[in-house]
């Protein structure tokens, strides 16, 4: 438009009259500067990713299994109808109660963090996949319990075939006495997972984390199966950004029993992203197992509104979004990430069906590790998180770009679909570049189904074992010094890190240590200012060539 602009700030109906003086050619809202779902979007740099990567679901599709979908916005009366920010991208599949409509509203608004497209807000409340297609499972019946098959197989074979290859959960038990517990449930998320190698199942962790004895420090074990399976990736929720909007009040004023003491109790839900949600259960599994596997933004998220459920969850926002909290929020946000990662293994590196470990294995090896929390470091007793990995945040809060595309360095992989025996090792070399970029590798493997009742549920056990230039071992998951005098037996997944890595040919190895059920697929992956991994041939090479 030519001519002066002016910013006015007038209510609507001033507008009019606005449009009567001479001179106004064009009146359009001022589009707010204010962030949306985007707060979350910039916290895991998705919104970065979105541009300069190209990634927004294409050609994806995601499944989600919750409350319903919200099916009449429009019109009430047309079988189909649904919200605009999902329109003509989503299947949906009722399994409980006389229709998948959303009357209760979760559904519609885990959907939105996952796949919405903010067409009713010019596309600034939109998930992170938001041109993925939608495979909706509606399982809540019409009393508002979830009705979850006795076999939750069902629910995966069932979207695997519809072509989901990333399965998004935000539900679980909520009896106290199974809070680390692996069930049934468990056993069928971990099946589901071993037969179709291909599909990442994601939970959340659960919203039972409290500090029941008042000493300043969320408790720990409170993990919901079958968040407690071992292959899956559990979410649990860090901290949003946000000072206005949804609510603003403290932990202590909300959930007064919950969380009675300081600094948690004074604390508010949204004003630092780098602490965890009080809620977010936490680890360790009763075997010891790490959980959550990660952690992402789970309060004041503002996404789809059902228009058939008359909650406002944290808060109103208009007729078509509100806020909401919990690990319920975090895991869609971590699941539209999975599919956005998905498509650029497929589109990108041209790989048609990367398995779900490579995936998992993805997430964890860019998770930004939130140490020491929202409370400081100087009090042990109520500092928040102990450090990459922990039974708070897990590997860390997800990062798009640190996953595929850091802004130093590169990631290298190995997806292995053959898998390994006993005995059996595979070997990489790859050169450090330089050390002024961490050296991270994560291997990460879809265990075969546990044992229910077993003090322990990891049945295929790998290791992962890495040697410096001038011979210095590191084993996975050994992160007090010495860096390989413990072995770990009870993880299906295993991470190492080296803050500055001497430059120079580094050799890592994936040992098959015991393997009952195998041969075991799995997934590695590296990080750092590194060459990419390669076999094990070039470590004849440098016999006979002189390299460094
Ligand atoms: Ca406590
Ligand atoms: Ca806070
Ligand atoms: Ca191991
Ligand atoms: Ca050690």
């Amino acid at each position: 438009v030519s001519g002066t602009r002016y910013l006015v700030n007038t209510p609507e109906l001033d507008l009019v009259d606005l449009l009567k003086v001479d001179g106004v050619k064009w009146i359009e809202p001022r589009s707010p500067m204010e962030l949306f779902n985007n707060v979350a979007d910039s916290i895991i740099d998705v919104d970065t990713a979105w541009d300069s990567l190209g990634l927004d679901g294409t050609g994806q599709v995601v499944a989600i299994s919750d409350s319903g979908l919200d099916t009449g916005v429009d019109d009430h009366n047309i079988t189909g109808d649904i919200h605009h920010d999902f329109d003509n991208r989503a299947t949906i599949v009722n399994w409980a109660g006389s229709s998948p409509d959303d009357e209760h509203g979760h559904g519609t608004h885990v959907a939105g963090s996952v796949a919405g497209n903010g067409a009713r807000s010019s596309g600034n409340i939109k998930g992170m996949a938001y041109n993925s297609s939608i495979y909706f499972q509606a399982i809540m019946d019409n009393f508002g319990q979830l009705q979850t098959p006795s076999n939750l197989s069902q629910l995966f074979t069932q979207s695997y075939n519809a072509g989901a290859r990333v399965h998004t959960n935000s539900w679980g038990s909520q009896l106290s006495s199974l809070f680390g517990a692996y069930t049934t449930d468990s056993y069928d998320v971990d099946w589901s997972m071993w037969y179709h190698p291909d599909m990442l199942i994601l939970f959340a962790a659960g919203n039972d984390g409290m500090d029941a004895n008042s000493d300043g420090r969320i408790d720990s074990n409170s993990v919901s199966p079958p968040a407690t399976a071992k292959s899956t990736l559990t979410v649990g929720a860090s901290e949003n950004l946000r000072s206005s909007g949804g609510f603003q009040g403290t932990w202590g004023s909300g959930w007064p029993a919950d969380f009675p003491a300081s600094p948690i109790s004074g604390d508010r839900p949204s004003n630092n992203s780098n602490g965890i949600a009080a809620f977010s259960s936490r680890g360790p599994l009763d075997d010891g197992r790490i959980k959550p596997d990660v952690v992402a933004p789970g309060t004041n998220i503002l996404s789809t509104k059902s228009s058939q459920s008359s909650s406002t969850g944290w808060g109103s926002y208009n007729s078509y979004y509100l806020y909401n909290g919990g690990t319920s929020m975090a895991a869609p946000i971590t699941a539209g990430m999975a599919v956005l990662i998905r498509q650029f293994y497929n589109g990108t590196l041209g790989m048609s069906s990367p398995s779900a470990a490579l995936m998992k294995a993805t997430i964890i090896n860019g998770a930004t590790d939130l140490y020491p929390g929202q409370y400081g470091a100087s009090s042990p007793t109520t500092r928040e998180i102990d450090g990459r990995p922990d039974m708070n945040q897990g590997w860390g809060r997800i990062n798009l770009k640190d996953s595929v595309d850091p802004d130093s360095g590169i990631v290298s992989f190995v997806d292995n679909s053959t898998g390994i025996s006993t005995g059996e090792n595979l070997a990489r070399m790859f050169r450090v570049l330089s050390s002024d970029t961490e050296l991270r590798l994560t291997l990460a493997w879809s265990d075969y189904p546990g044992s229910l009742f077993a003090g322990k549920q990891l049945i295929n056990d790998l290791d992962l074992i890495l040697y410096a230039p001038n011979g210095t071992a590191y084993r996975g998951n050994d992160f007090s010094y010495p860096f390989d005098d413990s072995t770990d037996s009870i993880n299906p997944v295993e991470g190492i890190a080296v803050k500055s890595p001497s430059p120079g040919w580094w050799k890592v190895k994936v040992e098959g240590s015991n393997i009952p059920r195998g041969p075991q697929h799995f997934a590695l992956v590296a990080s750092g200012n590194i060459s990419e991994m390669m076999s094990n041939m070039m470590l004849f090479d440098r016999r006979f060539y002189s390299i460094d």
